[in-house]
């Protein structure tokens, strides 16, 4: 143990030694690992300091530090000229190349033009933005100057980003005048002016130019290029408590509302850092190809904060896997010399099904590592990226974790670049991270060869701290199900040699081509439309997205509407309140929906019906009036 603290860990006594000791001394391991990785303005007194089960956790307090400082100054002091960032614009070959010191200096005009305009520490900042080096300055310049950020995912709608920007109170508000994706322009700044008309909060609006194309400007906007210019290239960094706020990002749980995760500084960071490092096997000079938006976690952590915190050089992947045409990605790895790529199994699979020669055309000799996000990966496709895009060469690293999490969790190969890989396995917990399953009745399984609730058992330094505005949520959703523990809502199988594979979501949240959405969220929509009375939404097995979309609906009585066009209508508010993707593949309008005597929609039984395993139907002796199931069957309009 002595050896391991002295030595810091790094490359010492092999993965199995470390990881018991990144358990049992969580405390020292996270102190030695924080020393050494993050600059410090003043040092921490206390590493840790938690209680799981009122969900308090504090991580190396009494410390101050800059976040921007630690992913930009000190690689500018070192190696000033290397690429920071490969902006991949939607045009493959248009890409554009951020140094270290240009994106210092841009981050520095941001944070003085925030400063200038009243931007303070504490205030958050809202940036509806695709992934871009202004959106990445724009995120480090709130931290520079202590402000928090939430960014929110582009391909949100306006009322989405509405209730967000509600949410986080945010007065000031980043946005493009336009976005481009797969060769089709978005209004973004037009989709900012909808969503403030309901956000009276907010003053002004930077406005970025991603086209040439003139936006309708109204008093409260302000070009931001422009303003920038005006600054100057030194901006003082605030020095930040380690539990000050980093970001707040939102995400879907069980129930309607999205909940806004809070991250902090310097626990995020270092988590981020290392799992980047480790877990990717990431070396000085590597070119790392998240392709994951900026408006997820997975953008945050391995797009952003964890390569740059490394001084690595990171991708940012503005287009889709099928722009111009479906070798996109390979001939992205060839031209811009990509060694760790990271997707997520909804484009794989799709890639899969154009067949082999979009990949065969392009050279990936340059790719060491491959990375997989976001939800279950299949065998087909976990098969497919192994052999076929990384012929056979390079390790293929399921990684298991949430925004909740804030970074890897789960990962074949921490540290370990020779360990057994597993087909379709997350395999392995990261330094630090205990992860147990729970039975029914709450009680730790500790065999091997068993599934049950998967709960981390103690605090992790990159976890969120708490739900924006709502801590007892928080501490609902997270630390009471299971006392003392931290609960992910994931489900996993422990292998006889104990090895995780996650199985899927135990509540109400789907997965949609790797986005995560509660139904609650779907049917609070669906039912404000003034001729439903009720709605059940169920995920089903697609194999494509993962996770499809079917919507049960019950119209309200003496309705007579023609079911195309309402299906129609439905789909359009789910679009424009949600965001396309959440919209129904199917809709079945049903006279009721399968119901317990106390008045519970019984999904459980909705989603047999629709995953077509009516033998698993299980017991029905709590439904109320058995004939509303017979009705669904008979009308199912799945696998007719
Ligand atoms: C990083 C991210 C989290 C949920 C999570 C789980 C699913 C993520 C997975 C996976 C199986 C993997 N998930 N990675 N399921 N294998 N490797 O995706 O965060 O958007 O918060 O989603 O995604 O169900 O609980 P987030």
């Amino acid at each position: 143990v002595k050896r391991l603290q002295a030595a810091g860990f790094e490359g010492v006594c092999g993965h199995s030694a470390l990881q018991e000791f990144s358990v049992s001394n969580s405390a020292s391991f996270w102190a030695a690992a924080a020393r050494q990785r993050l600059n410090w303005i003043s040092p921490f007194h206390t590493t840790q300091d938690c209680d799981l089960s009122r969900g308090e956790i504090k991580w190396f307090e009494g410390g101050k530090l800059n976040v921007s400082v630690n992913c930009l100054d000190r690689h500018v002091h070192t190696c000033p000229e290397r690429v920071a960032l490969i902006w991949e614009r939607d045009e493959p070959g248009s890409e554009v190349k951020i140094t270290y010191r240009q994106l210092l200096e841009m981050t520095c005009r941001l944070g003085n033009m925030l400063r200038r305009r009243g931007v303070r520490k504490g205030d958050c900042v809202t940036i509806y933005m695709p992934p871009c080096p202004l959106a990445v300055a724009s995120m480090l310049a709130c931290a520079r100057i202590g402000a928090a950020h939430n960014v929110v995912f582009a391909g949100f709608s306006a009322e989405a980003l509405a209730e967000r920007i509600r949410d986080a109170q945010s007065s000031t508000v980043i946005t493009v005048n336009q976005g481009v994706r797969g060769g089709k322009v978005t209004e973004l700044k037009k989709a900012v002016d909808t969503a403030l008309q309901s956000c009276p909060t907010v003053q002004q609006v930077f406005v970025a130019m991603r086209t040439e194309n003139p936006v309708a400007m109204t008093a409260r906007d302000i070009v931001m290029e422009e303003e920038m210019q005006k600054e100057d290239l030194v901006c003082e960094p605030a020095a930040m408590d380690s539990e000050d706020v980093l970001f707040l990002l939102y995400t879907s749980g069980s129930t309607g509302k999205p909940k806004g995760l809070v991250h902090t500084q310097a626990g995020y960071l270092l988590y981020a850092a290392l799992t980047h490092k480790y877990v990717f096997n990431y070396s000085d000079g590597d070119v790392f190809g998240c392709v994951a938006d900026i408006g997820w976690i997975t953008g945050h952590s391995y797009s952003v904060y964890g390569p740059l915190a490394n001084g690595g050089t990171t991708v940012l992947f503005e287009s889709t896997p099928i722009y111009p045409d479906p070798g996109r990605y390979w001939e992205m790895v060839q031209r811009l010399k990509i060694n760790q790529f990271y997707g997520a199994p909804t484009a794989l699979r799709l890639l899969l099904k154009y067949g082999d020669q979009w990949v065969h055309k392009y050279d990936r000799s340059t790719l060491k590592t491959l990375g997989s996000v976001g939800e279950p990966i299949n065998t087909e496709a976990w098969e497919w990226y192994h052999r076929v895009v990384g012929d056979g060469r390079c390790p293929v690293v399921d990684t298991w974790w949430q925004t909740e999490t804030g970074g890897i969790c789960i990962t074949p190969r921490p540290s370990e670049p020779d360990a057994e890989i597993v087909p379709g396995m997350a395999m392995r917990p990261f330094f630090g991270i205990e992860p147990v399953l729970m039975d029914t009745e709450g009680k730790v399984l500790t065999s091997n060869d068993t599934s049950g609730a998967l709960c981390i058992a103690q605090p992790w330094p990159g976890m969120a701290r708490t739900i924006h505005n709502d801590h007892q949520r928080f501490t609902e959703t997270y630390c009471q199900p299971y006392p003392g523990y931290f609960f992910t809502g994931d489900g996993a199988y422990r292998s006889k040699e104990g090895y995780y594979q996650i199985t899927g979501r135990l509540d109400d949240v789907i997965n949609v081509s790797g986005h995560r959405i509660g139904t609650a969220e779907i049917e609070d929509v669906v039912n404000q439309y003034s001729a439903v009375a009720e709605s059940a939404i169920i995920g089903y097995p697609h194999n494509i997205k993962g996770q499809g979309v079917y919507a049960f609906v019950v119209l309200k009585k003496g309705v007579n509407a023609q079911e195309e066009e309402l299906s129609r209508q439905l789909n359009n508010m789910v679009s424009k309140k949600i965001a396309k993707y959440a919209c129904p593949d199917f809709i079945q309008f049903v006279h009721r929906l399968p119901k317990t005597r106390s008045g519970k929609i019984m999904r459980r039984v909705l989603r047999k019906v629709v995953e077509q395993d009516l033998n698993g139907l299980g017991d029905l002796s709590t439904l109320d009036d058995p004939a509303a199931v017979e009705e669904i069957i008979q009308e199912k309009k799945i696998g007719q």
